[in-house]
């Protein structure tokens, strides 16, 4: 600490400790037996001190240190947002073209993350569901999808986009869709009840003005 920067403190301390003494000025009695008055007149005091407290910040410096003992066990609540951690197209159109899949897992804290996302797609008339994972062009990769991740910043998000496509094309159809987010280790977690979403695409034989997000299929 700098000196004039001392000198600062010191200076704001006394000047605090002199707001606190004004604040107890009419504290001058002794409370003994059945003295009413100064029982009352102490508990006017404690309210000024609360108030005092609640106006005045203690100066840098001068705080009370608040022991903080790591645990030694990493805790962190990984979530995915029933709003956005698991977007898929409402509806497609079954052809061999390819739409995308977003999964979105975050990291709630206190401690930094680590975990795995599981991205499960199975359709109604039991055809595969296939996805491009390395994003080489080509749809390879079975339902489910599995993306580990580590060194999630609490706070921060992750997020995977792929590429997928029905097995089947030219099958009226719909594909179930559940995300899920599994610490490692499990007990890392405490909070199981935000791990997972559904979503569901309708998925159409012809164009007929669908293919967008939001709109009905039939
Ligand atoms: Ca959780």
């Amino acid at each position: 600490m700098l000196a004039d920067e001392s000198s600062f403190v010191c200076s704001a301390a006394k000047s605090w400790l002199v707001g606190l003494r004004r604040s107890l000025a009419s504290n001058v009695e002794e409370f003994a037996g059945d003295n009413v008055r100064a029982f009352a007149t102490a508990a006017d005091d404690a309210r000024a001190v609360i108030a005092f407290m609640h106006n005045w910040q203690v100066p840098v410096g001068y705080e009370t240190a608040i022991p903080c003992t790591p645990s030694g066990e990493d805790s962190y609540d990984l979530l995915i947002s029933p709003q956005s951690g698991l977007q898929v197209p409402v509806q497609m159109v079954s052809t061999t073209e390819g739409r995308e899949f977003t999964v979105t897992v975050t990291n709630g804290g206190p401690d930094t993350g680590a975990g795995t996302v599981t991205v499960t797609a199975d359709t109604a008339d039991g055809g595969p569901v296939l996805a491009d994972l390395d994003g080489d062009g080509t749809f390879t990769d079975l339902s489910p999808f599995v993306f580990p991740f580590t060194n999630l910043a609490p706070g921060a998000n992750s997020s995977r986009t792929v590429m997928f496509t029905i097995g089947e094309p030219n099958v009226r159809t719909q594909i179930s869709w559940t995300a899920t987010v599994v610490a490692d280790p499990p007990e890392a977690d405490p909070n199981p009840l935000n791990n997972s979403v559904s979503a569901t695409t309708n998925v159409r034989t012809t164009g007929g003005g669908g293919g967008g997000q939001g709109g009905n299929p039939n």
